[in-house]
């Protein structure tokens, strides 16, 4: 059975997926694309092949046409199309994050425990990154011990000047929340974000990099550099400190070139690149448990969780205290 994929605002990763459904991903196939940008929707339905046009979401989740949706526009339009996927009963994966505040992702759990099934899940791809599958198994294997630490680090070649310091934490180590939550198996208790020294080669309004200390239930510390404007290229690092050993992951080797006694290896240039592998896998994941009728990849309530730290994170931004995180009970359908 090929599931029918309606995507909704076809910008950079709404057509670097809707690419990847329509030519490596298997039982897939894009039947409508839209974005307030019309335009934009006609030239991504040609480039995959003739998809269907709507000038709005709510009628493409509507459509006999689409059986999966998939939410690639910007964050504030989340909510409002995840909710239109519930209400019509249609799977749908929201890219990251589930929606920017707290308000939006607790009516989406209210919704989905209401319709009494899962249907939403968020594009949290770094799950399926071969490199943090590593460290996640050298935890789950005992390897490495009791886990005491985690280093992160994520660094972006450059950002536009609309880039604040609110979205290092709202757009960027919204990634970071997310793996430390899953890497750990615990839920973040406590943010605080300390500024380094800055970079004379940012916007000046712009604070970076940036540096935040995420505190887990048992007390594990999880560290994230991020900075924006870091200019080689799109780094991202973790390492996993345990009681018996450490686990590191490195960029993988997308080429290296050896010659007059230096060793070259190339840099990815941005997210695409380094994270190519485990797109194609979360929507292979998603595709292939759809076909068996099953909703795979991060719930809803991953999604509330990681909000519910960047929301309070921005304070801790503002304020430079540690801040504590209070959880609403997790529903049943999410145990
Ligand atoms: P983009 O700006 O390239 O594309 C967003 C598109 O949404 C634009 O074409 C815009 O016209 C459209 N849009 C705006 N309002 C809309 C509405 N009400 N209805 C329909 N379309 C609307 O942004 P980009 O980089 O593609 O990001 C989109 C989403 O994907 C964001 O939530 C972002 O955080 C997430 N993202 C996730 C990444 C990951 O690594 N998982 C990487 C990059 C983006
Ligand atoms: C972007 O929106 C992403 O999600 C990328 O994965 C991240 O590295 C980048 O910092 C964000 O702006």
């Amino acid at each position: 059975m090929t599931i029918r994929v309606g995507i909704i605002g076809t910008g950079l990763i709404g057509e670097d997926h809707g690419r990847k459904l329509v030519n490596v991903i298997n039982g897939s196939a894009v039947s409508a694309v839209t974005d307030v940008n019309i335009a934009r929707a006609q030239e991504v339905a040609t480039l995959l092949g003739g998809a269907r046009v709507f000038d709005n979401g709510l009628d493409l989740i509507a459509s006999d046409d689409v059986d999966a949706v998939l939410v690639t526009s910007i964050g504030p339009t989340h909510a409002a199309y995840a909710l239109a996927c519930i209400a019509a009963g249609k799977p749908v994966m929201v890219e990251k994050p589930l929606a920017p505040t707290v308000e939006e992702c607790e009516r989406i759990l209210a919704a989905e425990v209401a319709a009494g099934k899962r249907l939403v899940i968020v594009g949290y791809m770094r799950r399926y990154d071969a490199g943090y599958k590593q460290v996640k198994g050298a935890l789950e294997a005992g390897t490495i011990g009791d886990a005491l630490v985690l280093h992160n680090v994520h660094r972006n070649a450059t950002v536009g000047e609309a880039y604040t310091s609110f979205m290092t934490m709202t757009d960027s180590m919204i990634h970071e929340v997310d793996t430390t939550r899953w890497l750990l198996g615990e839920e973040i208790t406590a943010v605080q974000v300390v500024p380094p020294k800055r970079t004379p080669l940012a916007f000046p309004h712009l604070q970076d990099p940036q540096f935040a200390i995420f505190t887990t239930e048992t007390g594990i510390l999880s560290t994230v550099e991020f900075f924006a404007n870091c200019q080689y290229g799109y780094d991202v690092r973790c390492e996993l400190v345990g009681s018996l050993g450490t686990s590191s992951m490195t960029n993988p080797g997308l080429s290296a070139t050896i010659a007059s006694g230096q060793l070259t290896e190339r840099v990815p240039a941005d997210w695409r690149e380094r994270f190519g592998a485990a797109y194609t896998a979360e929507l292979q994941a998603w595709i292939t448990g759809l076909q068996h009728g099953q909703i795979v990849g991060p719930s809803a309530w991953e999604g509330y969780a990681a909000t519910k730290v960047v929301e309070v994170g921005v304070e801790a931004v503002k304020t430079g205290a540690r801040m504590e995180i209070a959880y609403v009970e997790k529903p049943a359908l999410y145990r």
